[in-house]
């Protein structure tokens, strides 16, 4: 295992086990440890249900903003029995500030524009509350593993607020706007299964399994080549909401410009030589 990223970055020791688990650059809500070339980020503040203050929404952005180049995915999970209750409704209580509460929002905005639009694919595992803000930052991830205890809500009509981390943007995208009204709404939540069956999730596991699973397929992402996952996390989005003709025309850019590189190069040689692994079935899920 290679600590080399926490120690000389953020300049911590490891913990036990031989994990990093602590963060001096990093709120004591937020810990992260590492697995080889992939770093796990777990939201540390089960006594509220990981409520997501502002320390912890700032560290999030310094975190994916200052990621060590060695690091090729992110897993993210929560400790305790919920992934996140959203905002900590603390941070929008007392005195009524409009220009405060815009500031507050664009925040978020940079923190999960720095998930979404980073370097490395982030894998969230969802279990117990993904509510409110929870949701919106497990839409800022790129893949979305469920436990079947996961449920989801967007209470904000319930508070009296509305959505303030992207997830105007972002979730009418995921579950279309129809779902993303009626949660606003009724208040009601989403089963995990029926989030997977709305595309809120891709994956639905055993409780407990969310994490190894995520582990499992972060791996893989990591082992692509990284042009490859460039394009598919800042190519593929703009090109898909693009007008047709501008799609395309930016789509054959990229595949010129991945395909070009010595990493492709090498990687289609070893596999018309027989060299590199052929695709495997396994039954998929
Ligand atoms: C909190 C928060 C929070 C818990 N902010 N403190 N989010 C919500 O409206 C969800 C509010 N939370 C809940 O409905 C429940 O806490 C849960 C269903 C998630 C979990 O229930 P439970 O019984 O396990 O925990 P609990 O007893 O309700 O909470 C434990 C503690 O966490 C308690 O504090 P304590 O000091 O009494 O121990 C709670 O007050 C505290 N806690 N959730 C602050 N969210 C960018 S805009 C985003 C807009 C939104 O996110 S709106 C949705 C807000």
């Amino acid at each position: 295992m290679d600590n080399n990223y926490i120690t000389e970055k953020l300049g911590i020791g490891p913990g036990p086990g031989g994990r990093n688990v602590a963060m001096l650059a990093l709120p004591p809500t937020l810990s992260v440890t590492r697995e080889d070339a992939v770093a796990i980020v777990r939201l540390s503040r089960p006594d509220k249900r990981n409520a997501l203050d502002d320390a912890t929404v700032l560290g999030l952005e310094r975190f994916f903003a200052t990621l060590d180049e060695t690091i090729r995915a992110v897993v993210l999970h929560g400790e305790g029995a919920h992934f996140c209750a959203g905002l900590d409704l603390g941070e929008v209580t007392g005195e009524a500030d409009l220009f405060r509460g815009i500031q507050h929002s664009q925040m978020w905005h940079r923190a999960f524009h720095a998930i979404q639009f980073g370097r490395v694919p982030v894998f969230a595992v969802l279990h117990g509350a993904v509510v409110g803000g929870g949701f919106e930052l497990a839409a800022a991830c790129h893949v979305r593993i469920a436990e079947s205890s996961a449920y989801f809500a967007l209470p904000e009509g319930q508070r009296g607020i509305f959505l303030g981390g992207g997830g105007a943007m972002r979730l009418p995208r995921l579950i279309g706007v129809p779902l993303v009204q009626d949660l606003m709404l009724t208040g009601r939540t989403l089963s995990a299964e029926e989030a997977v069956r709305a595309r809120a999730a891709q994956y639905l596991v055993e409780p407990g399994t969310g994490l190894a699973k995520a582990l499992d397929l972060a791996r893989k992402a990591a082992s692509n080549a990284p042009m490859t996952n460039f394009a598919v996390l800042h190519a593929l989005p703009h090109i898909a909401e693009a007008n047709p003709s501008s799609g395309l025309f930016t789509e054959s850019l990229m595949a010129a410009i991945a395909e070009t590189t010595p990493e492709a190069q090498a990687r289609l040689r070893a596999f018309l030589e027989k060299r590199a692994a052929k695709i495997t079935h396994d039954g998929g899920g």
